[in-house]
């Protein structure tokens, strides 16, 4: 068992004080704090052997492009993803731009269909709109059920021979919903379409086998998982990277450049243009030793333990209402509403207390308008630093704000 509080120790941040008072993060959806273990890799790689990666001629240069050859392996290999199957982003966002962009120029056509979830992060609607307006194919939404779940029989419903593409969240930032990423995929697979796996809020908290799940493509980034920011990751088949055009133009993703024309570099830096983050892939290499250290399906046992917790204390309150389905069935996010208080109040009085969380829309309007929420909600979201006293504390606060304001 995960022992939460000796973890915390390991976070710099986590022992400083917010207003004056012990600082309690319950917002590790939106990212995650960073422990030693990777504040020191990056700084030992930018004070020790800092150059250029694939450009320079020195000993420290090739020490640079060999620890960031080094980290770009272990970032795929924690997703079961081979070098070739792994490029580098900024962050989730990119990896889903890179592919709304790229298989809507190779593939998409007036007439063609992709197929969404009502549940979606904004970056993966936005960039399938503006393309649609482009290339002229229709957006489509997969429902949900009353109890906050991904509804399949109307994504069954919606899933047609027009379907080129199924892209959806493995996991709610809002609900905290997660999907069966494995039979979505063999459902998109079986209609001939290509599967997206958003799985910025999973890969973090679960075990996550990109050839197990069955997906064409996963995304991920790792400033959600202990890394450090502008770092991002796009699992992809080898053959459908292949088939692919780049996404973005410039250095290193080239093979030969004339006057007239250009070739590709091979996988999976054919999508790796310009100088590539390389301390942000040492980083996030380094997080994901730490992870692996802990155990990553210890880090899900352990949310779900707090998220029960949670579940108990909130609903004994009498005057909260959450979102989304039962524990069991969800990752460690928690929206909630208190009644006759705006989520921002509930915001700003936690932070009064030292507690962060989360309120608003959760980067996800329609979906928080699916819901009824108007005003949008809180949330609280826990990883592997967060132990019972944090939710105590915030159930504490909350108790506290509703004897002051709520009805
Ligand atoms: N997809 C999901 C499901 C997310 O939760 C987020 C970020 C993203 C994509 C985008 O990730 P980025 O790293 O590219 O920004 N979610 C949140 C959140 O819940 N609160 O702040 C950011």
């Amino acid at each position: 068992m995960l022992d939460a509080k000796k973890i915390a120790q390991d976070f710099p941040i986590l022992q400083k004080k917010s207003r004056g008072k012990r600082f309690v993060y319950l917002n590790s959806a939106a990212t995650t704090q960073k422990p030693r273990q990777v504040i020191e890799a990056i700084s030992d790689f930018y004070s020790n052997h800092h150059g250029t990666v694939h450009r320079g001629s020195s000993e420290i240069s090739a020490q640079a492009t060999e620890m960031f050859e080094k980290a770009h392996e272990n970032i795929g290999k924690f997703v079961n993803a081979s070098m070739q199957e792994t490029v580098l982003t900024r962050n989730t966002t990119e990896s889903l731009n890179l592919l709304a962009y790229s298989l809507s120029k190779k593939y998409l056509k007036p007439g063609d269909e992709v197929l969404l979830t009502k549940m979606e992060h904004h970056s993966n609607i936005v960039p399938w709109q503006q393309l649609a307006l482009e290339k002229g194919f229709t957006v489509k939404y997969a429902g949900i059920t009353k109890s906050g779940e991904l509804d399949i029989s109307d994504l069954q419903e919606k899933i047609s021979n027009k379907t080129k593409v199924v892209s959806f969240t493995h996991c709610s930032n809002v609900l905290g919903t997660i999907n069966d990423a494995k039979e979505i995929s063999r459902i998109a697979r079986d209609a001939g379409a290509i599967s997206i796996v958003d799985g910025a809020q999973s890969v973090p908290h679960m075990m996550v086998d990109f050839k197990k799940i069955g997906c064409d493509f996963l995304a991920f980034s790792g400033h959600k998982m202990l890394g450090p920011t502008g770092i991002g990751v796009l699992a992809g088949k080898k053959e459908r990277f292949e088939e692919l055009p780049p996404f973005l133009f410039g250095g290193d993703m080239i093979s030969e450049v004339f006057f007239d024309h250009s070739t590709w570099n091979d996988l999976p830096f054919k999508f790796e243009a310009g100088t590539p983050h390389s301390a942000g892939a040492i980083g996030l290499s380094a997080a994901i030793d730490y992870l692996e250290k802990i155990g990553i399906e210890d880090v899900l046992r352990h949310e779900r333990e707090l998220t029960k917790f949670a579940f108990e204390k909130l609903s004994g309150l009498g005057f909260v209402e959450m979102h989304g389905p039962i524990p069991e069935k969800r990752g460690g996010v928690i929206s909630f509403n208190v009644r006759g208080i705006h989520p921002h109040d509930v915001g700003g009085v936690l932070d009064e207390y030292g507690i962060e969380i989360r309120t608003g829309s959760h980067c996800a309007q329609p979906l928080t308008r699916e819901l009824g929420l108007e005003s949008g909600s809180a949330r609280m979201s826990f990883y592997v630093y967060n132990y019972r006293e944090d939710i105590e504390a915030a159930v504490e606060a909350i108790e506290k704000t509703f004897r002051l304001m709520g009805k």
